[in-house]
């Protein structure tokens, strides 16, 4: 088997046991499984100026090569172009682009030193599996260093429509870069033909009958991997008693209430606003829903230095504060509102625990929660999955309650009717929802693209 080489922004910490991030969980359960490199940003060191060696570190199967970026890297590479300009424009929020020259100047000098690390590390017979929008143009910088192994890259967040793309400077370049690779895969079909539309409409490539992308002598492999969890496992730890949560739950039956739970990255692009407004919603509408649920909402700070993401953070605070206000009573909160990160056993209980999964991102590219969820119900009382619409897993996941996140009152009535369905539906929801789980797993997702990662017959750029 040849070795995998796997490089993203950031490399997860393999010995942790709570990690919030989909990426450094889908990534971590399939390279666990194949063994590999790992290399990226070690996540914290910010000193150095002069350009770095990997720092090597070797855990079970995996070597992990990390290094460190310099104040201004981070600045204006990961804060800057990543995540305040990529970011924002791959999930449609144009209003919240922030361009400056100078975070494209970082983003590529960082690709550049991700470039030259990597060619102390890399072997002849290596495949290179590449993550993510924060290193887009890496092929395009090894390729130029004469790089001449087969490269992969894969789009964790979703791919916007060509006029989207459209509006941010360079964006020719930023594709003509992906380009650069010998496999591009997305999570969902609307993604990959948004690349098809792109690259028909303005590069004048076009997409043969096997939907390989022709570009002059080159033809590049782009096509649709749903990223999945390691189901077995999330299954193993929900049936695991959790104290904790046992103690909690027993609290709550008692008391003859039910939870909806939300677990995110705290992201304006998770729905959170509105996601609490529905929940308010249901109370209004439904008032003997009243003191019989409770929304807990877990939210993992993420990106703090950038101003979107202290106002969500103010927004949510006000938001579930009002509603307390508004509807509580001495023995009964509504929203319980946990700004943190809660290790993945106790997670997996508490999914476990909750008769409705409330997941409602504005745009997403795959959602792990989503999936989780499923993976953590019991087949004889299992909990019923709200979706939104623009997750890229309700392509997929269709017995899932399919709601608009941007129309408060559906998403109640949706609740509503998550809580009060039949125990019978939701055992044949769930059913099918298993399968489709396990159908697109973390190893399906690694073999499907390692597969197309093998396929010798596209060659790699001179
Ligand atoms: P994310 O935007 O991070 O991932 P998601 O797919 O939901 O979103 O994954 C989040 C992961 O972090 C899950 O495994 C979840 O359990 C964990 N997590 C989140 N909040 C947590 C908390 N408060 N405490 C503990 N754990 C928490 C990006 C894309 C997604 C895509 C993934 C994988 O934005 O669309 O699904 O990558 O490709």
């Amino acid at each position: 088997m040849r070795r995998l080489v796997v490089i993203s922004n950031r490399v997860a910490d393999l010995t942790r046991t709570a990690q919030a991030g989909g990426l450094a969980v889908g990534l971590a359960d399939s390279l666990r499984e194949r063994g590999g490199v790992w290399m990226g940003w070690d996540g914290q060191s910010l000193k150095y100026e002069a350009e770095p060696e990997p720092r090597i570190r070797k855990i079970g199967e995996v070597t992990q090569a990390t290094i460190p970026l310099t104040q201004q890297d981070y600045s204006d590479y990961y804060l800057g172009f990543a995540n305040s300009v990529l970011w924002p424009l791959f999930h449609y929020r144009l209003d919240l682009v922030d361009f400056k020259t100078a975070f494209l100047d970082g983003y590529r000098r960082v690709n550049a030193k991700f470039a030259n690390a990597l060619m102390a590390i890399l072997k002849p017979d290596d495949l290179v599996w590449i993550h993510d929008y924060h290193l887009i143009p890496l092929a395009a910088e090894l390729r130029r260093r004469g790089c001449q192994q087969r490269m992969g890259f894969f789009l964790h967040i979703p791919f916007p429509p060509p006029e989207i793309l459209a509006a941010v400077p360079r964006h020719r370049w930023l594709v003509e870069s992906l380009l650069e690779f010998d496999v591009i895969g997305f999570q969902t079909n609307t993604d990959l033909g948004n690349l098809h539309h792109y690259v028909e409409d303005n590069l004048g490539s076009w997409i043969k009958p096997d939907e390989r992308i022709r570009i002059g002598e080159r033809e590049v492999i782009a096509g649709c991997f749903p990223i999945g969890i390691d189901v077995d496992s999330f299954i193993a730890m929900a049936e695991q008693p959790n104290d904790e949560v046992q103690i909690e739950t027993q609290r709550r039956a008692i008391l003859g209430r039910r939870q909806i739970i939300g677990v995110d990255r705290l992201d304006y692009t998770k729905g959170l606003p509105d996601r609490l407004r529905a929940f308010a919603r249901l109370l209004e509408l439904y008032p003997e829903m009243r003191k019989s649920v409770a929304l807990m909402q877990i939210a993992t700070p993420t990106r703090e230095e950038v101003d979107a993401y202290v106002s969500i953070r103010k927004e949510l605070e006000a938001l579930s504060g009002e509603i307390n206000g508004r509807f509580a009573d001495f023995n009964w909160t509504p929203v319980r509102y946990i700004h943190g990160t809660v290790p993945r056993d106790a997670l997996a209980a508490l999914y476990r625990a909750s008769p409705v999964g409330f997941v409602t991102p504005l745009r997403d590219g795959m959602n792990l929660v989503a999936k989780e969820y499923v993976a953590a119900q019991s087949m004889d009382n299992p909990g019923v999955l709200v979706l939104s619409k623009f997750a890229g897993a309700a392509e997929d996941l269709h017995e899932a309650l399919i709601v608009n996140p941007y129309d408060v009152d559906d998403m109640a009535r949706n609740l509503r009717r998550a809580l009060t369905m039949p125990l019978e539906e939701r055992q044949k929801r769930q059913k099918a929802l298993m399968e489709r789980i396990r159908r697109h797993d973390a190893k399906n997702w690694l073999n499907t693209f390692m597969a197309a990662l093998e396929d010798e017959q596209t060659q790699p750029s001179a």
